[in-house]
């Protein structure tokens, strides 16, 4: 379960904001993106930014789907950058994906997730990172942590005209950054899309565009792994399937403006596939 405990998600607007959609084991990936953002990385992959205004979100799902080695490595990589670049006050913010609270479930022997032959098949088809945490105490505490310092939303508000509110997934705008279980819920997962194969990601979760409005208050999302960065109006979805091969993306906040980058999937892992269900697409 999601701790209950209310953090303070509102970002301070005199920083520079790198918001980076699904991770999914892309490291490489994350570190080039962060490379060509004004953050260098040294040899012990601390990450420095090339001013104290900088900082980083990530937008869940950091781990399942890639190698287990890469997986491993990003575990290790977000786990030693948040502490180190979190010292002196916060630069460095996580956002909780339902990947992450899968496996948390898992490895905490959670009793409401009944060990069902339909769910060993899920550990193994969607959540690889399980087995890698389970042979590797270590590294399952690191993810614990990880995991303790995820939020389950956070906004951004730098005047009444323009704002942007950051979740792991797209939800109703009833849920969004509130505080109650069933919101953190909603912003963590949406519909599933392997339980509802064929249905366009537009009807099944029409309120995307439906709610969308004509402004500069912004709601950036990931989870819904798109060939490229899907918008329409004031609803952005970040997540460019990085681990299927295309692209590792970042949303860039700085005062009122909002740009984008991408890294290109670089190759030092096997992609992992998907039929793509495009988002916005009317
Ligand atoms: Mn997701």
């Amino acid at each position: 379960m999601i701790s209950s405990t209310i953090k303070n998600a509102s970002l301070p607007c005199e920083d520079e904001y790198l918001v980076v959609g699904d991770v999914h084991g892309c490291v490489d990936e994350l570190k080039q993106l962060l490379r060509q953002n004004g953050f260098s990385i040294d040899k012990n992959e601390l990450i420095h930014p090339s001013s104290t205004a900088k900082s980083i979100i990530l937008l869940g799902d950091f781990v399942d789907k890639g190698s287990r080695k890469k997986i491993g490595e990003t575990i290790e990589f977000i786990h030693k950058n948040y502490i180190h670049l979190n010292q002196k006050r916060q630069h460095f913010y996580l956002i909780m994906g339902n990947h992450e609270i899968m496996i948390e479930r898992f490895i905490s022997k959670d009793i409401t997730l009944e060990m069902t032959p339909k769910r060993l098949i899920e550990k193994e088809k969607y959540y690889n990172t399980v087995e890698l945490l389970e042979h590797d105490v270590a590294l399952k505490e690191k993810f614990l942590e990880i995991y303790s310092w995820c939020y389950p939303w956070l906004k951004y508000t730098y005047s009444s005209e323009f704002s942007v509110t950051f979740t792991h997934a797209p939800c109703e705008e009833k849920y969004l950054a509130k505080e109650d279980m069933t919101s953190y819920h909603k912003m963590i997962k949406s519909a599933s899309r392997s339980k509802n194969i064929g249905i366009k990601l537009d009807k099944l979760l029409a309120y995307t565009h439906k709610e969308a409005e004509d402004n500069t208050h912004y709601h950036i999302f990931g989870h819904l792994s798109q060939p490229n960065i899907r918008q329409y109006k004031n609803r952005i979805c970040i997540d460019t399937s990085a681990i299927y091969g295309d692209a590792l993306s970042c949303a860039i906040i700085k005062e009122e403006s909002l740009s984008f980058d991408s890294v290109a999937f670089l190759g030092e892992q096997k992609p992992a596939s998907q039929i793509y269900n495009l988002l916005f697409d009317f």
